[in-house]
């Protein structure tokens, strides 16, 4: 695997599933793959769990590891090709893939979407660059479109805490003070797509309010109700997300938000006791981190049918299955 962005990229999903639990069981079980070899993990922007739970795969399986913040004491990086550096920027990204990339063997990147041009975040330009220019192999820890190590984590999650063979998986949409990406809904859809193909997979349902549709390249043949309550009716799990407007309907709002998180139709879409009622004793999720109040209540995110620990947990174990098949395509 040279390349981890979507879900394509793991190949069968049983089987990569299969290999999340044998891991699960023992982590270090391929400890000796990564025996010096070196993963560098670059930060564009702020991070708890993927930097803590990637590198702790990365150690699992042996790695050394460096982890670069690049605004917390490197040069500020220029990314756009043509224009004259005289800003803050003091360094190009096109000679600092290399130079970075002459120190490891595999690079996880994070490098959120500016949400300012649709073009730019959804052509995944700063990953590629990578791609292009540092010749090892890349994987995502969050970029502008995808975030494949947490929706792996989080159909590794509903597989161990289903309760029917086909369980109802509900993504809603939930408000939000400040503009978010679109990274996580996206490749949960993906994942989730990906799932309901499989007999023992799950049914997926999208909620969120008009505006919010999310690109077709991540929901082809997913169902989109728009009546929250509907869609929650009868639902085993509940993974609620904010993200901002996508601009699939109206391009000027990209990146937008367009539903006030202080609006009361905006803060009806909160998950609380009273939504979580209609479903089939259903389970909370989130990626985290959430804020209380806006996503959630305390109530429900502290209730027994909260799973955001365990789903944090798990991404431990998504990202030493990357890893592990990142090393052994460079054996
Ligand atoms: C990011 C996002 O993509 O929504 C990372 C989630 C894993 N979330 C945030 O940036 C939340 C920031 C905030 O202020 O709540």
């Amino acid at each position: 695997m040279n390349s981890f962005l979507h879900v394509q990229d793991i190949g069968d999903l049983k089987q990569a599933l299969t290999e999340a639990r044998e891991i699960k069981a023992d982590r270090f079980k391929y400890q000796h793959l990564g025996n010096n070899k070196t993963l560098l993990m670059i930060f564009f922007n702020n991070s708890l769990r993927t930097r803590l739970s990637t590198q702790k795969a990365a150690m699992n399986l042996g790695m050394n590891v460096i982890v670069l913040d690049v605004n917390a004491g490197a040069w500020k990086l220029e990314t756009e090709r043509g224009v004259i550096m005289d800003g803050d920027k003091s360094e190009h990204l096109l000679e600092a893939i290399p130079v970075m990339a002459s120190y490891c063997d595999i690079i996880g990147i994070r490098s959120f979407a500016g949400l300012s041009d649709r073009d730019y975040d959804y052509a995944e330009t700063v990953y590629n660059q990578f791609l292009k220019y540092s010749g090892k192999p890349i994987f995502a820890m969050e970029t502008a479109t995808v975030h494949p190590l947490q929706a792996f984590a989080d159909l590794l999650t509903i597989e161990e805490h289903k309760t029917v063979r086909r369980p109802k998986v509900v993504l809603t949409w939930a408000p939000h003070c400040r503009a978010l990406p679109q990274a996580v809904p996206n490749s949960f859809a993906e994942w989730m797509l990906e799932a309901s193909k499989l007999e023992d997979g799950v049914d997926f349902i999208i909620t969120h309010p008009q505006g919010y549709e999310l690109d077709p390249r991540f929901t082809e043949g997913a169902t989109i109700e728009y009546d929250q309550q509907k869609a929650l009716e009868g639902a085993d799990f509940v993974y609620a997300k904010n993200w901002s407007c996508p601009g699939v309907t109206v391009p000027e709002d990209y990146g937008k938000i367009i539903l006030n998180h202080e609006s009361a139709e905006g803060r009806s879409w909160t998950i609380d006791a009273e939504h979580m009622a209609v479903t089939n004793n259903g389970k909370f999720m989130h990626c985290l981190p959430v804020r209380r109040g806006l996503i959630v209540t305390d109530d429900v995110i502290e209730g027994a049918n909260s799973l955001v620990i365990p789903e944090a947990a798990n991404r431990e174990i998504s990202a030493t299955v990357v890893i592990k098949r990142i090393l052994e395509s460079l054996q």
